[in-house]
């Protein structure tokens, strides 16, 4: 069984490092739109061609199951995308709901791209469940080039973290939502920039579970089924990465991510 992941770059590959771990069993067929990226500033309209042509490719590719691991596409893109395709089309969004469940007296951040933060589909979200107003939203673009530059540490990046927090009391905070999957790469950095012990909330887990229970009923694969273990191809853009710098690239981050997820 055949299972897409999506992202704009390199964010998208936290969720799929995840689901390898909850779901070992089908062959996963990661695409990151490296051609585009970033998203975050785009129009509508461009994000949802964009997503469009990287879904068609892993649907032709055999895909039974696509998961947006990307919060902005999915904003963007997942009603037209479930429209058009008849298979499971699974989305990531800002773990709101237990930020606001777990924050106590202290308020919760979330971070996400422009295009989130402004669209309606997180301030909904926010309305639904952000009852007392402790929810407050920051967009930083920024972190999604920094994290495809590989600056995961250094002066640049907490130059740029610190001035876009610079309006915020972050002893405020105890939950922090990455409404971004670029930015778990930078989860040590935000542990060290939060004086409190902040609760970081990614959401991938959530996906990962999603994704298992989805293919089980809808009648994809049976539970019995599901043995062994599969394989993982990458795409950048259309191009798959064959051995080589960038393979070892991409073997380096999931390192990274192994230890990251774990903060
Ligand atoms: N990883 C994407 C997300 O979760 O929103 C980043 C999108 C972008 O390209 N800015």
């Amino acid at each position: 069984m055949k299972v897409g992941f999506f992202d704009s770059g390199i964010g998208g590959l936290s969720t799929l490092h995840q689901s390898m771990k909850v779901l070992p069993e089908v062959d996963y067929y990661f695409y990151a739109d490296t051609d585009h990226v970033p998203y975050g500033e785009k129009s509508i309209e461009e994000i949802r061609k964009l997503v469009d042509h990287a879904v068609g490719f892993l649907v032709d590719k055999g895909c039974e199951v696509i998961v947006l691991a990307c919060n902005t596409a999915t904003t963007a893109a997942i009603t037209p995308l479930r429209n058009k395709y008849k298979i499971p089309v699974i989305g990531i969004e800002p773990a709101v709901k237990p930020a606001v469940a777990h924050c106590k007296d202290k308020r919760v951040m979330v971070m996400a791209t422009p295009v989130t933060a402004k669209e309606p589909k997180l301030k909904n979200l926010i309305m639904k469940y952000d009852l007392e107003n402790k929810v407050d939203v920051v967009p930083m673009p920024g972190l999604v080039r920094l994290a495809q530059n590989d600056e995961f540490s250094g002066d640049r990046l907490l130059n740029y973290i610190h001035k876009a927090l610079a309006d915020y009391n972050l002893a405020d905070y105890s939950q922090l939502v990455l409404g971004c999957t670029h930015f778990n790469y930078f989860k040590d950095t935000f542990a060290k920039v939060f004086p409190n012990d902040i609760e970081m909330l990614d959401g991938n887990l959530g996906v990962s579970n999603h994704l298992r229970e989805t293919i089980i009923n809808t009648g994809l694969v049976k539970e019995e089924e599901l043995v062994g273990r599969g394989s993982v191809e990458y795409y950048y853009s259309d191009r798959k990465i064959e051995d080589g710098e960038e393979l070892e690239h991409i073997k380096a981050l999931h390192q990274r991510l192994e230890r990251n997820l774990k903060l």
